[in-house]
């Protein structure tokens, strides 16, 4: 039978919460691929996009790309993947997000984590990052602490009312927050 469903784990959580962190290292022991929806984006503006200024736009103001050009960029990574286990990090945002990928994608997430993590700590990281981010910067970061109060909590208080969230508290060093992950993912190498 070729025809699989795909499973997915949306991972969530503030800005500079550790969702990518935390990503790579559930691949390399659980052989999820991990997709970025961010990193999907901004490899979308390097390659030239009709949608580049859009989305450069949008991420330095700290707001959400329409759903339609971050669903699409999902789509594509999941099919060229070739696999059948995905973390989607970073996505759905808002309520408009989530509706959209289970529309055209007919998938609901397996369950959901969030990471937990205080703003004060967040910014710290996020200073101390230094990638070179477009929205590192201390005023697009307090837009992005915003939005996602106002649009992406929401989604989680969805997930947690369908008993689907693992709340994670994610302040922890790099090595405790793994260890509460793991027995969310043992079952799938069962
Ligand atoms: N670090 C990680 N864990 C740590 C720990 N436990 N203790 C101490 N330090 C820790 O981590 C951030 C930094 O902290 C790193 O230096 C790390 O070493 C350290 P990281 O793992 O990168 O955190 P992450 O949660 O991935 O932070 P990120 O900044 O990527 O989160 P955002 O949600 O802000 O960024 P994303 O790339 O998802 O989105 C960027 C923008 O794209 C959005 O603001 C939006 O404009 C746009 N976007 C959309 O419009 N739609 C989408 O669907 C997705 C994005
Ligand atoms: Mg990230």
């Amino acid at each position: 039978n070729d025809v699989r469903t795909p499973r997915v784990v949306f991972v969530l959580g503030g800005p500079g919460s550790g969702k990518g962190t935390q990503c790579s290292k559930i691949v390399k022991n659980y052989g999820f691929t991990h997709l970025s929806a961010g990193d999907l984006l901004r490899a979308e503006i390097r390659s030239g996009s009709q949608y580049g200024a859009m989305i450069q736009n949008t991420i330095k103001e700290g707001k959400i790309v329409p759903s339609e050009v971050t669903v699409k960029l999902l789509q594509k990574a999941m099919k060229e993947s070739g696999n059948d286990n995905f973390l989607i990090d970073g996505f759905p945002r808002n309520e408009e997000n989530r509706a959209a990928f289970e529309t055209v994608t007919g998938i609901e997430p397996e369950f959901v984590i969030f990471f937990d993590c205080t703003e004060e700590e967040m910014e710290r990281r996020i200073m101390n990052r230094n990638q070179g981010r477009a929205d590192d910067n201390i005023d697009t970061i307090r837009k992005r602490f915003k939005v996602f109060v106002e649009s992406s909590l929401p989604v989680v208080e969805f997930y947690k009312e369908r008993g689907k969230l693992q709340k994670i508290d994610a302040t922890r060093d790099i090595e405790d927050i793994f260890k509460s992950l793991k027995p969310l993912f043992t079952p799938f190498v069962e």
